[in-house]
């Protein structure tokens, strides 16, 4: 494929449920949509999931639009590209800005697979017809309604509750939701909030029988996460921590981790989500694919990566309903049952609908 034009709109979209973390809330989900044309007509859409502050990594709305406008998109366009894993040669001299690189990465994936007549699930090599799906809860205002939230998506089937916690909403909480709760696998997300002076905190999560303790420790720590490790039973899994393949096999061959949380624009793109995956298969580490309150965009690439083997646990890829009122593709995604169908149709599976699109767009540039 050579590419000849690449759009990007700012979308700008409610969230249905305002989502609380240890950092903070989002009301509304504002991100990049990028839609690539190539010189046969052929166009893939990608997403670029960097909020508009910097709280979950440094990467912003701006600074990804910023990288794709002066370097990304210049390095894409008329360059003769045989296989999406190209783009990973083509912008090896630019470091990090990983969700400005996937926002294209995954442009070219679904023209690829659209060009080979597969599946986007398929041309990675994917091979599950259906995923199971957990769901992630913000932090509510009270316990009673962080209990109801629970219940209500308990009662939608989802196969494991992850929940946000934080210094001063964990251990108490904890217990009352496996009081309520006792055989609904659950597990915690603290998004980088403690430190290893809160070490007696983490330890008493011990004893909720979690799936895994996700990211208690600094964004760019696998050295105090593996000392943690060694004195608490309940595995940790890795977000923030892993940008890369190299991050990955530090952190398993220090012990920082028993699990990985995959996000393809944390790492850079679905070449670099296919390579941890692999490493963490060979090494007997399970992973689950992350969210990040992505539109159906977004969403479909997770739903195809999640169709590769080694995604052994269900990923916070919630339906579209949880997320918005009306999403920007066709069908929505329905999780059914703790559920989600993998689309074997040519392409991501399901098609971006422009008018909706259109509707929630603030902005947008086109480059040739
Ligand atoms: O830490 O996994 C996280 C959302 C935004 C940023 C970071 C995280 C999350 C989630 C929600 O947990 C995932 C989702 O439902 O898309
Ligand atoms: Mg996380």
């Amino acid at each position: 494929m050579k590419i000849k034009e690449v759009t990007i709109r700012h979308l700008k979209m409610q969230l249905k449920n305002p989502f609380s973390t240890s950092f903070g809330t989002i009301y509304n989900k504002e991100f990049l949509v990028l839609e690539v044309r190539d010189e046969q007509g052929t166009i893939g859409f990608g997403e670029s999931v960097a909020f508009e502050a910097p709280w979950y990594t440094e990467e912003t709305l701006k600074t990804t639009w910023h990288m794709l406008e002066d370097f990304l998109i210049p390095l894409i366009l008329n360059q003769e590209i045989q296989h999406p894993n190209d783009a990973l040669e083509l912008f090896k001299g630019i470091r990090k800005n990983n969700m400005a690189k996937s926002a294209i990465e995954g442009a070219l994936w679904d023209i690829y697979a659209q060009q080979s007549n597969q599946s986007l699930a398929q041309a990675m090599g994917g091979m599950k017809e259906k995923i199971e799906v957990g769901i992630s809860l913000g932090i509510q205002e009270t316990i009673e309604k962080q209990i109801e939230v629970v219940d209500n998506a308990v009662k939608d089937g989802y196969k494991r509750i992850k929940l946000k916690i934080k210094p001063g909403w964990d251990v108490e909480v904890m217990r009352v939701l496996r009081k309520h709760f006792p055989d609904v696998p659950m597990m915690a997300d603290a998004n980088s909030a403690y430190t290893l002076k809160d070490i007696q905190t983490l330890k008493q999560l011990d004893e909720f029988n979690l799936m895994m303790i996700e990211q208690p420790l600094a964004s760019d720590d696998i050295i105090d996460h593996a000392v943690l490790q060694k004195q608490i039973k309940t595995p940790i899994c890795l977000d923030e921590s892993i940008l890369s393949l190299e991050d990955a096999r530090k952190a398993v061959e220090l012990g920082s981790c028993g699990v990985i949380n995959i996000k393809i624009g944390r790492v850079g793109g679905i070449s670099e989500a296919k390579k941890i995956h692999d490493y963490c298969e060979k090494m007997g580490i399970p992973v689950w694919c992350g969210g990040m309150l992505e539109s159906g965009i977004g969403r479909a690439h997770n739903i195809a990566l999640t169709a590769l083997s080694n995604f052994v646990m269900p990923g916070d890829t919630a339906g579209s309903s949880h997320y918005f009122e009306q999403d920007i593709i066709t069908p929505e995604v329905i999780a059914q049952d703790g559920y989600i169908t993998v689309p074997q149709e040519v392409g991501i599976g399901y098609t971006p609908d422009l008018e909706t699109i259109g509707k929630y767009t603030v902005a947008s540039k086109t480059y040739k």
